[in-house]
C-alpha cells in the first residue's frame, strides 16, 4: 500500500512539471502571446486548405511547404468542398481584431480546424511560418518522411512584430554568391520573419549588378585575378571561363530575385557604394576618379583609393545613369548609397574638388562629402525613393530627407532631428565577427567577438533617445561582410543561429526577452535547419 502511494507520488512528480508547465512550442521569434489549448490537429491527405483570394499566395506557400515531407498534395480552395472532411486550415484577412497591426496575425489550432487571420497578407504569411514551426521539425525535410504523426498542438497565438525593419545585409562584393544561393537565404530569412534584405552589390572588390549603359562595370568590375584575401582558391567555385574570380547578376536575375523576395514579403534594399569603396567601378571607368585611375599613390607611398571625384560633373552624370537603372529594378522605398569610410586625401589634393568647395562655399572635405550625398539624394528623391546611408553620411551635415544606417553611432542625433534610422551596431550585429573566443576551432574571421548571447541582448532603441523620437528607429539588421567568407556554406555558418537571436530582438516584445527560454527553443530550430541541410554553428560560445 505504502509502496503504491510512493510510486504514485513519484509518478505525479514526474508528470507534473511537464503537465503544469507544458513546454511552449519552440517558436522563434517568440510570439507576443501563446496560450496552450486542449487537443491537437492532425494533418491528413484529406485536410483542406481554404483561403480567400487575398490570402491565396500564402495558402499556396503553405501547401507547397507541407508537400515534400508529408507527400500530401493539398489543393487550395476558396470554400470547403467537403464539409464532413477531417478538418481544414482557414486563411483569411481580418479587420475585426483591434489588436492586430501590420504584419500581425492570430493563429488558432483546435482538433477540428486551424485558423490563421492576418491584418494583411504579410500577417497571414507569418502565421503560416508559425504553423510550420508548430509541426514536427521533419516538416522542413526536402524529401518524403514516413512514420511521423503530423500533429499540431492546440494553441492560440496572437502575434505581431515590434519593429518594421527586420533585416539582414549580405556583402556579395568581397565574395560572390549565386542567384540561387541568394534566394535560399531569402527563404531562410522568411522563416525567421525577417522582411528586409540589404544587398551590398558594390564595393572595392567587385561590382555585381549589370548596368546596361556601362557594360564595363561588370565586364571589368565584376572580376578579379584570384579569390583574394589570402584565401584558399579552392574555397570557392565562382570562377569565370577565363579563370578570373567573380560574377554578377544580370538585370533579369535581379528582377527575378526581387519578385521572389516579394513573394516572401521581403523588401530588397540595394546598395550602390559611393563616394568611397569604389575601386571596382573606377577600374572600369577610371575617368570618374580625381587621379584618372582607380587609386592614386602619393609622394610618401600612401595609397588613396576608390573614391569618386566630387569636382567633376561627369561623376554625377554617371551616377545618375547608374541609379536610374537601379531604381528601375528595385521597387522598395529605400536605396542605399553607402557613404562609409571615405578617405578625404584625394579630394584634398584634387584641383576640381577644391574648386567645387570654393564655388559651393564648403569649408572642408566633410562638407564636400555632404554636398555629394545631397546631390545624390535629389536624384533618389526625384524617383520617389528615399536615400539611406551609413553613419558617415552625417559628416558635414545630413541630407534633409536621408535615413541613417547606424553602425558606428549617430542614431540619437539623426532621430532627434527627425530622420529615420536603422540600427546595425558593430557590438551586436556584425556577423563577420567570431562566434567564439576559441579561434582555432572556428573558421578564420575578420576579428571581433559576437557570441549568440550578445546578439540576443541587442536592444534597437538607443537608451538616450527620448520617447517622442523613438518612432524614427525603424528597426535593425545584421550585417554579414564577407572578406573571409568565400562560399555559401560558410555564409550559413556565420548567419545561423545568430539570425534567430536577432529576429527575436526585432520581432518579440521587449519584456518577453528570455535568454534561457530562447536556448531551450534552439534545439528545435537546429532540427529544422538539419532537415533543410543548412550549416550552422553548434555548441557554446565561450
Ligand atoms: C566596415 S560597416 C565596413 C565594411 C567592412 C567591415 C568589416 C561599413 C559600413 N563598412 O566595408 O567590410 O567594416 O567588418
Amino acid at each position: 500500500m505504502k509502496l503504491t502511494f510512493l510510486r504514485l507520488a513519484s509518478l505525479v512528480l514526474l508528470v507534473a512539471p511537464l503537465a503544469g508547465a507544458a513546454p511552449l512550442p519552440a517558436i522563434i521569434p517568440l510570439p507576443q502571446t501563446v496560450i496552450a489549448r486542449e487537443g491537437a490537429f492532425r494533418l491528413s491527405p484529406q485536410t483542406q486548405i481554404i483561403a480567400e483570394a487575398a490570402t491565396r499566395d500564402s495558402a499556396r506557400y503553405l501547401a507547397a511547404h507541407l508537400k515534400p515531407a508529408t507527400g500530401f498534395a493539398f489543393k487550395v480552395k476558396s470554400h470547403p468542398t467537403n464539409p464532413s472532411a477531417q478538418g481544414a486550415i482557414f486563411l483569411r484577412l481580418t479587420t475585426a481584431n483591434p489588436h492586430l497591426r501590420a504584419e500581425g496575425y492570430a493563429l488558432t489550432v483546435t482538433a477540428d480546424a486551424i485558423t490563421i487571420e492576418g491584418a494583411d497578407d504579410a500577417g497571414v504569411f507569418y502565421g503560416v511560418q508559425t504553423l510550420l514551426q508548430l509541426l514536427p521539425p521533419q516538416i522542413y525535410a526536402t524529401n518524403l518522411v514516413t512514420g511521423v504523426d503530423w500533429q499540431v498542438p492546440g494553441v492560440q497565438i496572437e502575434d505581431q512584430p515590434r519593429f518594421a525593419w527586420r533585416g539582414l545585409m549580405l556583402d556579395v562584393s568581397r565574395h560572390f554568391y549565386t542567384k540561387t544561393e541568394v534566394e535560399q537565404l531569402l527563404d531562410l530569412m522568411a522563416q525567421q520573419k525577417l522582411n528586409t534584405f540589404h544587398w551590398h552589390l558594390v564595393d572595392d572588390q567587385g561590382w555585381r549588378i549589370e548596368i546596361k549603359k556601362y557594360p564595363r562595370l561588370t565586364e571589368v568590375g565584376a572580376w578579379r585575378s584570384g579569390v583574394g584575401f589570402k584565401l584558399d582558391p579552392q574555397s570557392t567555385t565562382s570562377y569565370g571561363k577565363d579563370g578570373r574570380y567573380g560574377g554578377f547578376y544580370t538585370q533579369k536575375d535581379i528582377r527575378e530575385v526581387v519578385a521572389y523576395a516579394q513573394s516572401l514579403h521581403i523588401t530588397i534594399v540595394p546598395e550602390i557604394e559611393m563616394p568611397g569603396h569604389s575601386i571596382a567601378s573606377l577600374s572600369a571607368y577610371p575617368e570618374n576618379s580625381c587621379s584618372g585611375g582607380p587609386y592614386s599613390i602619393d609622394a610618401t607611398g600612401g595609397v588613396f583609393h576608390g573614391v569618386y571625384c566630387a569636382g567633376k560633373e561627369e561623376t554625377f552624370a554617371f551616377l545618375t545613369d547608374v541609379l536610374d537603372e537601379v531604381m528601375d529594378l528595385f521597387p522598395g522605398q529605400y536605396i542605399h548609397i553607402g557613404g562609409d569610410e571615405v578617405p578625404k586625401d584625394n579630394w584634398r589634393k584634387c584641383e576640381l574638388c577644391q574648386a567645387r568647395m570654393k564655388s559651393e562655399g564648403l569649408k572642408d572635405e566633410h562638407e564636400l562629402q555632404s554636398y555629394f550625398i545631397r546631390r545624390i539624394e535629389k536624384i533618389v528623391d526625384a524617383h520617389g525613393h528615399h536615400l539611406i546611408g551609413w553613419s558617415e553620411i552625417r559628416e558635414g551635415g545630413l541630407a534633409p530627407s536621408a535615413a541613417v544606417m547606424d553602425w558606428i553611432g549617430g542614431a540619437v542625433e539623426a532621430a532627434t532631428n527627425g530622420h529615420n534610422v536603422v540600427m546595425s551596431p558593430t557590438k551586436y550585429s556584425y556577423f563577420d565577427h567570431y562566434q567564439s573566443t576559441n579561434h582555432t576551432a572556428e573558421p578564420h574571421a575578420i576579428g571581433g567577438y559576437l557570441p549568440l548571447s550578445q546578439v540576443y541582448a541587442f536592444e534597437p532603441l538607443p537608451a538616450r533617445l527620448p520617447a517622442k523620437f523613438q518612432s524614427h528607429i525603424l528597426g535593425g539588421q545584421a550585417n554579414l561582410w564577407t572578406e573571409y567568407v568565400a562560399n555559401f556554406k560558410h555564409v550559413q555558418y556565420m548567419v545561423f543561429p545568430r539570425i534567430c537571436a536577432l529576429s527575436e530582438a526585432l520581432w518579440s516584445p521587449r519584456d518577453a526577452r528570455d535568454w534561457t527560454g530562447f536556448q531551450q527553443r534552439l534545439p528545435a530550430e537546429f532540427s529544422r535547419l538539419d532537415e533543410q541541410g543548412i550549416n550552422y554553428r553548434k555548441g557554446s560560445s565561450e
